[in-house]
């Protein structure tokens, strides 16, 4: 019998913590980077200064888990890609089943959660719905009930672990629960016990689509927005709050809060708005032309193109060309389709004159909505959910390596404008 994923972590868990502390003990005081003040007032942008193992995002390359590239991840499921960010290997055949089953025993929603959810108001954002859902549940935290009982620090990563297997394996159901009440889509559907991740999500969701073809477009949904380092508004925030020994809980409805925003996983709720308003504008398909008419009529509004630039990439975003790669397969002469790529033909040129914006190209939100639409999912509001359904294996993963290796609570220090004038006014 394969070993299960408590005692595959608790290997890699003294492999990191030893190779960590030894790594640190002796290299301590090497300096990794410089702050200018541009930084300080500018989100600390390309400060080296977090840990994170689960995925890196070189500028040049975008996401690469676990030291896999992204392109070379789309034929993974959900459950494979959580197994890789949490253990740093793809799992064997047997490890996946055992894996699987560890995820099946924690599908069940406590019932609470459907009466919170019924009981909001009927205009919620679906993304504040499923913070709610995540928070609601903290009370069923391992982590929190055996601090509170004092457990040894050592131990932590096992019920922070236990969290994190709960989360993922329930979000299926609360996600696909938050479509059906959000947009009166009639009773919920029951989680099926042998069915994996994504299948059950598709399952529950309970839209006709075409079957495989768009389970595939979920799998590759789950992988896309899976990890993206620990700079990110969402990972950071939520291995913030984490770090107080706040539990899973509160730490992942954090994140979920941040990658509300829009100018983080919103994006792609709004890059499909403003496709589809310029298609309505222009009756259709719009010529190049057209395109670049709005784009500049956006800019001037002061607003930025949705689905485009990047605080850390500065080449096309490898998950957009995933996305892009699937609809050329799939559906190649769908107008929607069509009009993305007609405007990723379009944008870059522009942005690029515009000095102050460091990438021009387009990020993984500004495809991802139009392939869910073309699938009969029309609800925008609700992408951010499906973007957070993956992403939660991101957040997780990345505090049990926390909670592993003891990192201590996050506390920069932050400086006044008077302190920052002293250093350079003698
Ligand atoms: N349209 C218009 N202006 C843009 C722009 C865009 N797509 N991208 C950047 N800019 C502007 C910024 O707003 C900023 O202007 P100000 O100095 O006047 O504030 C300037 O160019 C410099 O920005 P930057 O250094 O190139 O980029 P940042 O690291 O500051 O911001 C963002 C990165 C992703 C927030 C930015 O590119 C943006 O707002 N893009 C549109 C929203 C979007 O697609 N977000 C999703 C990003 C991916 C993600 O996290 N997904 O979850």
């Amino acid at each position: 019998m394969a070993a299960s994923i408590f005692d595959k972590m608790e290997e890699k868990v003294a492999l990191w913590r030893s190779d960590m502390a030894a790594f640190v003990k002796e290299h301590g005081e090497h300096k990794v980077s410089d702050v200018t003040i541009n930084q300080v007032m500018g989100g600390l942008r390309g400060v080296n200064g977090l840990w994170c193992d689960t995925s890196v995002v070189p500028k040049d390359q975008g996401l690469i888990i676990r030291g896999i590239p992204m392109k070379d991840l789309t034929d993974l499921n959900g459950v494979e890609i959580f197994y890789l960010l949490l253990t740093g290997e793809l799992p064997t055949k047997e490890e996946y089943e055992e894996f699987q089953i560890a995820l099946k025993i924690r599908k069940f929603v406590p019932h609470y959660v459907w009466d919170i959810l019924k009981a909001m108001p009927k205009d919620s954002h679906p993304m504040t719905m499923l913070s709610m859902a995540v928070l609601s549940m903290q009370k069923e935290s391992c982590f929190a009930t055996n601090y509170e009982k004092g457990i040894n620090k050592t131990d932590f990563w096992r019920c922070t672990l236990d969290d994190a297997l709960n989360i993922v394996a329930k979000l299926p159901s609360i996600a696909a629960a938050i479509y059906r009440i959000r947009f009166n889509k009639g009773e919920l559907i029951q989680p099926d016990p042998d069915m994996r991740l994504a299948e059950d999500f598709v399952h529950m969701l309970g839209i006709e689509a075409p079957g495989d073809e768009f389970l595939s477009l979920i799998k590759l949904f789950l992988v896309a927005h899976s990890d993206h380092e620990g700079g990110n508004v969402s990972a950071f925030t939520s291995s913030v709050v984490n770090s107080a020994l706040s539990d899973l809980y509160y730490s992942v409805s954090a994140g979920f809060n941040g990658l509300a925003g829009p100018l983080h996983g919103l994006a792609n709720q709004e890059a499909l708005k403003w496709l589809l308003d310029v298609m309505k504008k222009f009756n259709g398909t719009p010529t190049k032309e057209e395109i670049a008419q709005e784009v500049n009529e956006t800019l001037a509004a002061g607003q930025v193109i949705p689905g485009y630039g990047h605080a850390v990439l500065r080449v096309v975003d490898p998950r957009f060309t995933a996305f892009y790669n699937f609809g050329k397969v799939h559906f190649p002469e769908d107008p929607l389709f069509k009009t993305v790529y007609h405007i990723y033909e379009v944008v870059p040129d522009i942005l690029k004159k515009i000095p102050k914006i460091q990438n021009p190209w387009p990020n993984v939100d500004a495809i991802s909505g139009s392939m869910l639409y073309h699938y009969g999912i029309t609800e925008f509001s609700y992408y951010t959910v499906m973007f957070a359904l993956s992403r939660s294996m991101g957040l997780t993963a990345q505090a049990v390596m926390n909670r592993a290796v003891g990192t201590p609570i996050v506390r920069p220090k932050s400086v006044t404008t008077s302190w920052l004038k002293s250093q350079v006014i003698k």
